[in-house]
């Protein structure tokens, strides 16, 4: 692996709402690799944001693939939903679904790429059962539902565990994404231990004079290639 590998997904829920289409113009501009639309139902967690109807006109300005974290029960009952808003990649926490398989396999049938995502209290080993379904493994580095909050410490173990499962198994392709407090810091150790999909939020690039073009660039150049 080397840096050409970093991916850099700005969360959109991080960007001024107000200004929404020419934030994406200049997130993209910037080298985006992911859009990551935060989607909470105020259920699974205590907040809101992103519905289908904003997801579509988000769709209509950008070719940026739109990478969905569903922080909602029973994801299940709404692929469908978010597909037809436009999604490319849909993120369910394992935690929400009592049928993992059927609903990775209804993101499959919409021809979607799939991801699970786990909260920091949830172990990667179950995993295992549904690595066959999976194109991508969200990490939490924090408890899910808000911007700004500190990284968990144990979160590089659990990604250098999973990677290692992965390896053992021959799921080379899955990739590996971590959500929360990623910036420079936190980045060298997650990507040395296997991630490569950096969610982006106010800790690595919606902060100072918000110039996305050099924050994106620290962010990938944070990694040393020897
Ligand atoms: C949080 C959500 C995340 C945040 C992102 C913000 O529940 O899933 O995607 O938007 O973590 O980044 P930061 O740097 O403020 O933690
Ligand atoms: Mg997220």
């Amino acid at each position: 692996m080397n840096k050409r590998n970093i991916k850099v997904a700005p969360s959109l829920m991080c960007c001024n709402i107000l200004k929404l289409q020419p934030e994406i113009e200049m997130l993209e501009e910037a080298g985006s690799d992911f859009f990551h639309i935060d989607v909470m139902d105020g259920h699974f967690v205590n907040n809101f944001a992103m519905n289908g109807y904003e997801i579509k006109q988000i769709k209509e300005v950008t070719d940026v693939p739109l990478d969905l974290h569903l922080m909602i029960e029973s994801p299940g009952r709404y692929v469908g939903y978010f597909a037809e808003a436009g999604a490319d990649i849909i993120n369910v926490h394992l935690e929400t679904c009592v049928h993992i398989n059927r609903t990775l396999q209804k993101i499959k049938e919409y021809g979607l790429k799939a991801g699970v995502a786990i909260n920091p209290g949830t172990s990667h080993l179950l995993l295992e059962p549904i690595l066959d379904y999976l194109d991508y493994i969200t990490i939490m580095a924090v408890n899910p539902g808000f911007a700004g909050q500190k990284f968990i410490p144990a979160t590089v173990k659990k990604v250098e565990s999973l990677h290692k499962l992965l390896k053992r198994n021959g799921f080379t392709d899955i990739e590996i994404e971590v959500d929360g407090n990623i910036y420079i810091d936190t980045i060298p150790p997650l990507y040395s231990a296997g991630a490569n999909i950096f969610v982006a939020g106010t800790s690595g690039l919606f902060y100072g004079d918000m110039n996305y073009k050099e924050n994106i660039a620290r962010l990938r150049d944070c990694i040393k290639v020897v």
